[in-house]
């Protein structure tokens, strides 16, 4: 702080120095923030979540074409709807390359739901995830994620949908018990064809419909085969689930090793034997699928915090596009300086060595400041303040 002069003069000497270096770059950032605070929240300011960065989805829009009874009567009688404006469930992917073979979509019966006005549209999620979306541009009102009208999970089963590029032109919302709450939007598109979670329950729903009190008709899609890899074949998630012998959708830390798995062989070593890229690596179609989707309003991007951040003043944070300064910690030629004089250096234990090739590897756009607190102004700009993990970087 100013109260320091001389130790005040260093850190303005040091941010300017990385400025001129080209180091310290503007724009806009997705960015953990806290609503609470009405800023970042960097690093030191968590009181849990360290090291936690934005982790991006694709936002998958799945258009409703009937409700199941139960929901319809809740939508009908609300007049705050716009009956003219179309609804679609969000599912947040990390797989659009896998979109042709979706063959339902999954919803919790336990989580409640919300239906929040998306400008010409309606979306809908859980409240947690209509909230980061209000602060990445993708809603009428920054800051503004109050539901319509709120449903559970279980009324939504059986409504009948119209996914993006699904072979399948019809489908069904069905549930899904291990829907996690607050990852995502808590919609889960189902691709029994490379998703383990999926394809195992999906057979489950199939074997027991009516415990589950839907309809056989519902769940009848076959998995469309979408990718071929060597190791597995066309068909990876069952592959890999008969594999490691997974019984049930419960299994969660067998599933989740084999999610690992078939994403990892699909992504490096799959091929696409369907759709627009037919015959191109997965690797490269992916980013393709995206772009399309998103091009024809199909999809969006939507970030969230990769695990939970809880800021120093009990705030649950966000993820916000924000406007900042950072510091490009992730230009390949200045991590590789980094990398190249780490080598130089002893240290005392090779955990050391290790835990400083980890944070060289994750760190990326780091944001250098903050509006309040303690810290030097920022010397080009000072409203902001620099934060106190951007004073050490020298
Ligand atoms: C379609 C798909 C196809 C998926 C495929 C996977 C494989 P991680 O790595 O854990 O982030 N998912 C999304 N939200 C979820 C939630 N709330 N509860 C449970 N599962 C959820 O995995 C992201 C994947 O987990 C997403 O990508 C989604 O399933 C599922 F061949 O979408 B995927």
């Amino acid at each position: 702080t100013d109260m320091n002069p001389y130790y005040d003069a260093f850190i303005r000497w040091q941010m300017n120095k990385l400025k001129a270096l080209g180091k310290i770059k503007f724009g806009e950032r997705y960015t953990i923030y806290s609503e609470k605070d009405g800023q970042a929240c960097m690093d030191h300011d968590r009181q849990s979540g360290e090291g936690v960065t934005p982790q991006e989805y694709i936002g998958i829009k799945i258009e409703v074409t009937e409700f199941a009874p139960e929901a319809k009567k809740i939508v009908d009688s609300s007049d705050a709807l716009d009956k003219s404006k179309k609804i679609y469930f969000v599912a947040a992917t990390l797989r659009p390359e896998t979109m042709y073979g979706q063959t339902c979509c999954f919803v919790s019966p336990k989580i409640e739901y919300g239906i929040f006005d998306a400008g010409d549209a309606y979306y809908i999620t859980t409240e947690r995830a209509f909230k980061n979306m209000s602060y990445q541009k993708l809603t009428p009102k920054r800051g503004y994620y109050k539901p319509i009208v709120t449903i559970s999970g279980k009324h939504f089963i059986g409504s009948k949908i119209h996914a993006p590029l699904a072979a399948y032109e019809e489908l069904r919302i069905l549930p899904m018990e291990t829907v996690i709450a607050n990852k995502g939007t808590g919609v889960v598109t189902c691709v029994p064809s490379n998703s383990p979670d999926d394809y195992m329950t999906t057979k489950d729903l199939q074997h027991k419909p009516e415990y589950y009190g839907i309809e056989a008709d519902w769940i009848k899609h076959e998995p469309i085969p979408i990718i071929n890899t060597e190791k597995y074949g066309d068909l990876i998630a069952k592959a890999v689930c008969e594999e490691n012998k997974i019984k049930s959708p419960k299994d969660t830390n067998q599933l989740a090793e084999a999610k690992k798995i078939a994403y990892k062989e699909d992504y490096y070593t799959g091929t696409m034997i369907y759709g627009k890229y037919k015959g191109e690596k997965v690797e490269a179609a992916k980013s393709k699928v995206k772009s399309d989707m998103i091009a024809a309003g199909q999809a969006f991007v939507y970030d969230e915090p990769e695990s939970l951040v809880i800021s120093r003043s009990g705030d649950e944070c966000i993820v916000s596009l924000e406007d900042q300064w950072y510091v490009d910690y992730g230009e390949e030629s200045w991590k590789e300086q980094a990398i190249e004089c780490l080598e130089q250096m002893e240290l005392f234990a090779p955990e050391v060595k290790n835990a400083f090739e980890g944070v060289l590897e994750w760190l990326k756009n780091w944001a250098v400041c903050r509006t309040y607190g303690l810290g030097t102004r920022l010397p080009w700009d000072e409203k902001y303040l620099v934060e106190s993990l951007s004073d050490s970087t020298i």
